[in-house]
């Protein structure tokens, strides 16, 4: 098998740090299907953006279309606006490469104490289907008399009749493949007549085709009650692209930890590279202190792994991290431990390589 081209983008703050240890146990979970990856790094964030006044080059997409996949850290950096670091660089990404699926698992590992009280390990187990393509983050808008007093911002949400129904789908045909056999769709459609609209319109649609499959749809605010009050109660919930970021956040703490959240950027066609990342972003607080938790980024490798179709290697890196976590294993301090970010990371590649 010729080796599977990797490309990295570890980006700014606790990224390189994090990246670092997903690389490492990535190459240990990928000897268990003999396969063979090989990383090209790209220096690419705000260290670019502060040289060269952009977050990447020109051609970084030209550049990305040639992988199989890509591993990303984070972006941000307290002197730059967000909007600049996302716009210039992570959204491009996932739009010039169709990734429409974002996939953000939030499950309670054996080990980790939930801070919603008696939450047994595994009775939350969550699979978010974001849209990630458009709906709020379509970035089309414009500001009249900026900066005057009469300053005007509009920002335009765009839903797709394609876009909401081929998300949907996608996380229907997931939940068919679950046990629970169960979807919730967030929506707003009280508030929002047109998007959310279309976006329920397209729910009803493609649900009618899956008649075995239990669905429930909640305005965005319920879900953020129902997601405190009754986590177990979810299987796969699909939501907008602002609606999906907002609430794995929230299911990421309901689970223990940002430091736990994993997700993957997926175009299922397969056409052009999908994205693995972890859900948090740069952490400038903790930049350099070895404090950032690697298991996101770790856990976001395993993901890329899958959708390579290395399962074995897949398996492995989920199994040790279930591992390290329920044997009291090093823990960062973000799950009450003391451990660096390099212990956590080598914990996790020898557990894979005693398997
Ligand atoms: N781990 C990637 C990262 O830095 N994400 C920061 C972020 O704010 N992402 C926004 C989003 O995923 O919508």
């Amino acid at each position: 098998m010729s080796a599977l081209r990797i490309a990295v983008i570890s980006g700014d703050g606790i990224g390189p740090e994090v990246t670092e240890q997903a690389i490492l146990a990535a190459e240990a979970a990928a000897n268990r299907d003999n396969a063979e990856l090989e990383w090209t790094h790209f220096p690419w964030g705000t260290d670019f953006y502060f040289e060269h006044g952009r977050m990447a080059p020109e051609d970084y997409l030209d550049l990305l279309a040639e992988f199989d996949a890509i591993l990303l850290g984070a972006v941000g950096h307290p002197d730059v606006q967000d909007h600049v670091t996302l716009n210039g660089l992570l959204l491009p990404i996932r739009r010039r490469f169709d990734q429409y699926v974002c996939l953000r698992p939030s499950y309670l590992y054996p080990g980790v104490q939930s801070p919603l009280r008696d939450k047994e390990p595994g009775s939350i187990d969550i699979l978010v289907f974001r849209e990630n393509t458009e709906g709020e983050y379509a970035n089309i808008g414009g500001r009249l008399y900026q900066d005057k007093d009469d300053d005007v911002a509009i920002q335009t949400s765009v839903f797709t009749r394609k876009g909401c129904e081929r998300i949907i789908r996608s996380a229907f045909e997931k939940a068919a493949t679950r046990p629970a056999q169960k979807i919730a769709s967030i929506t707003k459609s009280n508030a929002q007549g047109y998007g959310m609209v279309l976006w329920d319109e397209q729910f009803d649609k493609v649900a009618a085709d899956f008649p075995n499959i239990e669905t429930e749809s909640l305005l965005i605010d319920r879900a953020v009650m129902e997601f405190v009050r009754r986590p177990e109660s979810f299987d796969v919930v699909v939501a907008s692209n602002l609606f999906g970021d907002i609430l794995t956040d929230l299911g990421a703490i309901v689970v223990g930890s940002m430091g736990l959240a994993a997700s993957a950027n997926i175009d299922p066609t397969r056409n052009g590279p999908s994205m693995f990342e972890p859900v948090h972003g740069s952490a400038p607080d903790i930049t350099g202190m070895g404090l950032a938790n690697p298991l996101a980024a770790i856990l976001s490798a395993g993901m890329m792994l899958e959708h390579l179709e290395l399962h074995n290697a897949a398996a492995s890196i989920d199994q040790s991290v279930k591992q390290l976590l329920a044997q009291d294993g090093p823990k960062s301090p973000d799950l009450g431990g003391t451990a660096k970010t390099t212990e956590v990371g080598a914990a996790i590649v020898e557990i894979i390589r005693a398997m």
